[in-house]
């Protein structure tokens, strides 16, 4: 089996990044994390991928006069090692449609709310807030647009009395570490076909009862 070679885009503590690096430790695992850029120097995500013998890259967005330089090279280093995934944990950064363009319907982002639900920042807080009884998580396709794009997989967790914000994203968290990896896996396999802005996945999961929610199959 040809593991679908990736890059992951990191800014800070890399526990997405871990999840994945941890996965794809297994042979079986149908992508190979081989390229991890920060746009951050000293960043916790930079020593895990160390640790797991994975390259990585710093690339400060503030080296450069606009987004399109900061992302010509980021695409450039993507492409030197000849990644066909790039995945996106934690990353900052605003990628433009040109980046975007480049890797179409094969750029995945996690995002800690039920997207479209939350969309930006504090989406813990927002959740609470809007007294919703229900949180989780998503991973999607990265389009142009924020926080939008296809859905691979969204998990959801229950909102506990007394939740704060920060204890609804430990919740989510835990979640978010079982979903990227399925995404990327189902993505990596050639599972993922989109149509009309939505996933379909070409085959029913190996367990109907999972827990983890992916869009209907063709
Ligand atoms: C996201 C959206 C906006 C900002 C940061 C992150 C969510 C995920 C994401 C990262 N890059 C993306 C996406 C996405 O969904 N779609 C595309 N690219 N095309 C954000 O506003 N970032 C600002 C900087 C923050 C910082 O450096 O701390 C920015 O100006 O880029
Ligand atoms: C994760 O909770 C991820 O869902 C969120 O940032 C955290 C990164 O943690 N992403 C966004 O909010 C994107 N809009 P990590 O660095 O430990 O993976």
């Amino acid at each position: 089996m040809k593991r679908a070679r990736t890059a992951v885009l990191v800014s800070g503590s890399g526990s997405n990044l871990q999840a994945l690096l941890d996965a794809a430790r297994d042979p079986g695992f149908p992508a190979e994390v081989v390229l991890v850029i920060s746009n951050v120097a000293g960043v916790r995500a930079l020593e895990r991928a160390r640790s797991a013998g994975v390259e990585t890259r710093v690339v400060d967005h503030r080296r450069f006069d606009d987004r399109e330089s900061f992302d010509t090279e980021l695409a450039g280093l993507v492409r030197g090692r000849d990644c066909s995934i790039v995945c996106l944990a934690g990353f900052m950064r605003i990628l433009t449609a040109g980046f975007v363009a480049a890797w179409p319907d094969r750029i995945l982002n996690i995002h800690p709310s039920l997207l479209p639900l939350f969309p930006g920042l504090h989406t813990h807080q927002r959740a609470l807030d809007a007294g919703m009884t229900i949180a989780g998580c998503t991973v999607h396709l990265v389009s142009a647009d924020l926080d939008a794009g296809p859905i691979v997989a969204q998990a959801a967790v229950p909102v506990l009395p007394g939740d704060t914000a920060e204890r609804l994203a430990a919740r989510i968290l835990v979640q978010e570490h079982r979903i990227y990896p399925l995404a990327l896996a189902l993505l990596a396999a050639g599972r993922v076909r989109v149509e009309n802005g939505r996933v379909l996945l070409d085959a029913p999961l190996p367990d109907p009862n999972q827990a983890v929610a992916v869009p209907d199959r063709a």
